[in-house]
């Protein structure tokens, strides 16, 4: 795991972005401790299933891994009217998770995108990808999305995840996490110099 003598008292700070619809107010209430803030407002088109509202500010929990590693999470609004916050949420986080729901039309693209514009923000090697619904939606899969993802300039984990169950939300951060050890081993003078943040 990562060197918990790195890690400032505040927790790293992680940020679950991805697509409106996508699950990141689920996956924030699903794995938080306690209390949760979301700034949600009624859908005002069609609803998305028994998704009946959006964030528009950002949502936020906190939870504390296994070994002991408190993470402050932070959710996106999907919307892109709202992408204004995105760097704001992304600024100093250690690491960010992108989800997609993977009924929506072409999913990889709207993955891709997220990369893209968090990539600055944390590098490509502190992001990690988790794909909804692929029991009912198995196209496009897994190894789709790692390849086109690759091609698209991003090696990053890709995982099959409900995020409605908290064993699913806890491995993607539980990855996320062992990738900053991975870097660790493989580039100390990388490791060494990079930032610690906190929220
Ligand atoms: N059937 C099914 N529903 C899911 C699954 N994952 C998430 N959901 C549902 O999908 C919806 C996700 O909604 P939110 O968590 O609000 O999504 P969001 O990414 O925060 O969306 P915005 O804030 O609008 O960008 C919820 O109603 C979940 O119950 C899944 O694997 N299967
Ligand atoms: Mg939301």
């Amino acid at each position: 795991m990562v060197n918990l003598a790195q890690i400032p008292p505040a927790g790293l700070k992680v940020v679950f972005s991805g697509p409106m619809g996508a699950g990141k107010t689920t996956a924030i209430r699903a794995i938080s401790d306690g209390g949760t803030l979301s700034t949600e407002v009624p859908i005002s088109g069609e609803a998305m299933g028994d998704k009946v509202s959006t964030t528009v500010g950002l949502d936020h929990g906190e939870c504390r891994l296994d070994d002991g590693v408190t993470l402050k999470l932070f959710g996106t609004p999907g919307q892109e009217r709202f992408s204004f916050m995105w760097p704001i949420l992304g600024a100093g986080a250690f690491g960010v998770i992108v989800l997609v729901d993977n009924s929506q039309p072409d999913p990889v693209a709207a993955v891709a995108h997220y990369l893209q514009a968090f990539a600055p923000h944390v590098g490509p090697r502190r992001m990690v990808v988790g794909v909804g619904r692929l029991d009912s939606h198995p196209q496009p899969d897994l190894d789709t999305y790692c390849k086109r993802l690759a091609e698209a300039g991003f090696a990053v984990p890709v995982i099959d995840v409900d995020v409605r169950r908290a064993a699913d939300v806890r491995l993607l951060l539980s990855v996320l996490v062992s990738m900053a050890e991975v870097e660790h081993v493989h580039e100390p003078q990388a490791a060494a110099s990079e930032r610690t943040p906190t929220a």
